[in-house]
């Protein structure tokens, strides 16, 4: 008869899922902790270090003072820094950073253009092939009309740097507008020694299949992913977007109540129990500041007890008032 210890040890390990959580920290006390793979503060007030898993998110948190965001592995984590990219390592996972001025490269497209090559030169260097999750936060992400709209610029810039780096699949995504003047593109991915199952949301049409509307580059990016020991859901911006429409245009709440049954629906096809808690970070982008309080009310309605921080954000198309992105734990 086979030992059940046997048989664990016959199983690869898969690596378990970064811990992601906020808290109320110094950021000197969350670098400390040998197992932190990366840390961000929020806003302009945020603490700053050189370390590279500190990552100042240019977004303004509706929270104040706002906690940081960490990410443990288990593990011991190494750093460093490759040309314009900032990472780390540890567990069998990588973070990696880029932020590129945007002066310094013809604008929004050369910026993507260029961040992108950056991450993807990167990356060819490391075990950890798998980009599983990529946050991209944009200055002005809705100035300009039509096809010159910044977010339309930076989806050309981002598919011409990727070339085919996701050929394999996309990885989950969010793409936000900030409002810092430095006109900065940031952009972090955490990616893994093993390939995730990218989960579509049947409501809504796949990004990469928009129509021409929405611009001549789809973005490209899944509306989930699991995590490769299945223990956690990793869940891209999620918006009132049902088939490839926008719903509901000017109501806030009826937006806020289309995007928590987007993220139920995301749930259940990942055949996730349904429901988020205290282990489930997530994140509200709110694009008018005077909108918080009320999405506030109707989330600790909606969601109690559910760790989600209130961000000022633009969501990439003009007509959207919020959105949602996080993790879900099993
Ligand atoms: C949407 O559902 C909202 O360009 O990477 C969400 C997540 C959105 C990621 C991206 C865009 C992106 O289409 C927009």
């Amino acid at each position: 008869m086979v030992q059940a210890s046997e048989n664990l040890q016959a199983q690869p390990a898969l690596p378990r899922t970064p811990r992601v959580t906020y808290r109320m920290a110094p950021l000197a006390e969350a670098l400390a902790e040998p197992d932190t793979l990366a840390v961000f503060g929020f806003g302009a007030g945020s603490p700053q270090d050189d370390d590279p898993r500190s990552l100042c998110v240019a977004l303004e948190c509706f929270d104040a003072p706002s906690p940081l965001e960490l990410w443990q592995v288990e593990g011991e984590v190494t750093s460093g820094r490759h040309g314009d990219v900032r990472w780390s390592s540890g567990g069998g996972w990588v973070f990696a950073a880029v932020e590129m001025n945007e002066n310094a490269h013809g604008g929004i497209e050369g910026a993507a253009r260029e961040a992108y090559a950056a991450l993807r030169d990167f990356m060819g260097t490391r075990r950890e092939r798998n980009v599983l999750r990529i946050w991209n936060y944009i200055g002005d992400i809705n100035e300009g009309d039509g096809d010159t709209e910044r977010y339309k610029q930076f989806c050309d810039g981002r598919a011409a740097g990727l070339g085919d780096f996701f050929a394999e699949g996309f990885p989950a995504a969010t793409a936000i507008g900030h409002h810092d003047t430095k006109r900065a593109l940031q952009i972090y991915l955490l990616a893994s020694i093993d390939a995730g199952t990218p989960i579509e949301n049947p409501r809504q049409v796949s990004a990469w299949r928009y129509p021409r509307q929405y611009g001549r580059t789809s973005p490209g990016f899944a509306r989930a992913m699991l995590m490769p020991a299945h223990d956690a859901l990793a869940i891209s911006g999620t918006a009132a977007v049902v088939g490839h429409a926008s719903a509901h245009e000017g109501d806030l709440e009826a937006q806020l109540n289309e995007t928590l049954t987007n993220l139920e629906t995301l749930l259940s096809t990942a055949e996730m129990a349904a429901g988020f808690d205290t282990h489930s970070p997530l994140k509200v982008y709110v694009r008018h500041a005077t909108d918080a309080p009320r999405v506030r009310d109707i989330l600790q309605h909606r969601l109690p007890g559910v760790p989600a921080l209130l961000m000022h954000g633009d969501v990439c198309r003009r007509e959207l008032l919020v959105e949602i992105d996080g993790w879900r734990y099993v």
